[in-house]
């Protein structure tokens, strides 16, 4: 797994209370859900990456979830095109984020949307996660422009996850964490895989930054079996993120 010198976050607004959410967990308590982000940007230190922190945006409620606005590779960064309207105008600021550290950008465009919460890599593979934000002309674009790069690109409809990275993770080591409809997948079956029981589906939106794994708070069995794998692991409460379908991914841009 390359390493990871750069992640982007952004501090979540008031209006995160007013975003979008599938959930029944409840309204987020605000507060909390700052104390949580900071937590999560200390962490992210401890990973050893330089943060750039962007400012919240009380126009757009969901803008704290920056991954979902960008794909990134070493070399070129996609722009999406969010599939949620009251969503897309965040790529502007994401992208003028990214002017600093790219200098080539590719785009998803109309009629194709895209998510970046649908976009797994593992090395020099990329899965697409076909979902409710995610459409088939946006998916096929960014196929199109991995294969051109010299990537390869897999196609995966969603049969019940929010986003592919809802319930999969690449920890690199050929390590695939992988949770409901995709423990039994086809196209995971190359790897060496680490189930995550029904009861524990949110600890498999977890992402590996260097020396460690963070992984959500209070999933015990997932941390075990995380460490018998031999990662070091820092654990996140992540409830106020949970509450508006976000995890541990969703928070930040890593390249
Ligand atoms: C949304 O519905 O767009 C946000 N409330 C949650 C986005 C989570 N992002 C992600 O999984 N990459």
């Amino acid at each position: 797994m390359s390493l990871f010198k750069n992640v982007i976050v952004k501090t979540p607004g008031e209006s995160y209370l007013n975003g979008l959410t599938t959930s029944d967990l409840g309204t987020p308590v605000f507060d909390k859900l700052l104390e949580q982000h900071t937590n999560y940007i200390e962490a992210l230190k401890k990973c050893g990456v330089t943060v750039t922190h962007l400012p919240a945006s009380e126009e757009f409620p969901d803008s704290t979830f920056v991954e979902d606005a960008a794909v990134l590779t070493p070399n070129f960064a996609v722009i999406t095109n969010p599939g949620a309207d009251s969503r897309n105008g965040e790529i502007i600021e994401i992208e003028s984020a990214l002017k600093s550290f790219y200098n080539k950008f590719y785009y998803i465009t109309a009629p194709g949307t895209l998510d970046g919460g649908d976009i797994l890599q593992a090395e020099d593979r990329f899965y697409i996660g076909i979902s409710e934000r995610t459409n088939e002309q946006g998916a096929l674009q960014l196929k199109e422009l991995l294969e051109k790069e010299g990537f390869e690109a897999t196609i995966i409809p969603l049969k019940e996850f929010f986003h592919l990275k809802t319930g999969i993770a690449y920890l690199g080591d050929n390590r695939m964490v992988v949770a409901g409809e995709f423990v039994d997948h086809p196209a995971f079956e190359r790897y060496d895989k680490i189930v995550i029981g029904k009861e524990d589906e949110y600890s498999a939106n977890c992402i590996r930054i260097n020396d460690y794994v963070i992984l959500p708070a209070g999933y015990e069995a997932t941390k075990r079996k995380f460490n018998e794998a031999g990662y070091q692991t820092i654990e996140l409460d992540m409830s106020e993120v949970q509450k508006h379908d976000g995890g541990l991914s969703c928070l930040s841009l890593r390249f």
